[in-house]
């Protein structure tokens, strides 16, 4: 499948890199590259070879946000029937596989609020994130107020929806807003280190791992740990364990075949 506004390729097995690429407009996400995304997405689900997303845009902005240009005439009914960005993240939101977003330059109000639907954030030194959706006289729209004041605290959302300060890479690294922060000419590399080891795990361990990580969000302490317990058991169920497990004894690479 070929995309105007993508690159989708496949740097090492099982991981798929989806780079956004719209360089004249600092990859700003219009209808079209959402659309492609939402395509990109529906067909990296489906494929079983792929077994970790890696989410990027170029070293001077994952994505500065929705497209302001495309936005700016659009009534409340426009807006309401369109709905140009739920699609594309409710498939992200739901996407069963790992997908590590790299970030370098801008993610700001859109793409900051995309890559906080992935499933963790690697930055370059030059990462800035904001929510600055105030200075357009509107609000983020698609999780944002929500997804950082989880992962930031309310003191550090509230600053930065309301001032719309950006956030760079160290005090993102601090707030627990990224896991990692590396120079800009490694965080490629680190990105895709990362995803290969996610590709070489067992495909069911790895979506249910998620699956657990996330429900810490969703739910309480007492329901997430029985959860947690009961995907632990279900997870002698399959032969990936009984390989992972005999591998260790055998002093060998496991073979997860994911089943
Ligand atoms: N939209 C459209 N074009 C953009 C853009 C954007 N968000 N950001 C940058 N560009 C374009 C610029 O207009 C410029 O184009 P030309 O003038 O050359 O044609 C080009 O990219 C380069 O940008 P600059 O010349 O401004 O570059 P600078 O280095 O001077 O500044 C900047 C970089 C990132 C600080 C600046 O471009 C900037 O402030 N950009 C806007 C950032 C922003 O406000 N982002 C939030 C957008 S609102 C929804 C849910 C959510 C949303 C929408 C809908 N629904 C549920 C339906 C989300 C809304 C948002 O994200």
């Amino acid at each position: 499948m070929t995309y105007q506004t993508l690159i989708v390729e496949t740097p090492s097995e099982g991981v798929t890199l989806i780079r956004l690429n719209r360089p004249e407009a600092l990859n700003a996400l219009n209808s079209q590259l959402l659309d492609e995304l939402g395509q990109a997405l529906d067909a990296a689900a489906l494929d079983e070879t792929v077994r970790c997303l890696v989410l990027t845009g170029s070293d001077r902005a994952f994505a500065a946000g929705a497209d302001i240009k495309e936005m700016s005439d659009k009534s409340y009914a426009d807006m309401m029937k369109l709905d140009f960005f739920t699609g594309a993240a409710r498939k992200l939101e739901q996407f069963r596989k790992p997908v590590i977003a790299a970030v370098s330059g801008y993610a700001l109000g859109g793409g900051c609020e995309l890559a906080m639907m992935c499933d963790f954030i690697i930055a370059s030194e030059t990462a800035k994130f904001g929510q600055p959706e105030i200075n357009l006289g509107v609000s983020p729209g698609i999780g944002g107020t929500q997804r950082l004041t989880r992962f930031v605290g309310k003191a550090k959302a509230m600053d930065m929806i309301l001032t719309a300060r950006m956030m760079d890479a160290a005090e993102a690294e601090r707030a627990g807003l990224v896991s990692r922060v590396v120079p800009v000419d490694k965080l490629l590399e680190t990105v895709l280190e990362a995803a290969g080891k996610i590709a070489g795990h067992s495909p069911l361990a790895v979506m249910m791992n998620k699956e657990l990580v996330e429900a810490a969000y969703e739910t309480t302490l007492t329901t997430g740990v029985a959860l947690e317990r009961r995907l632990f058991h279900s997870l002698f169920a399959f032969e990936d364990q009984k390989e992972g497990m005999a591998a260790f004894v055998e002093k060998r690479k496991p073979d997860f075949r994911g089943r």
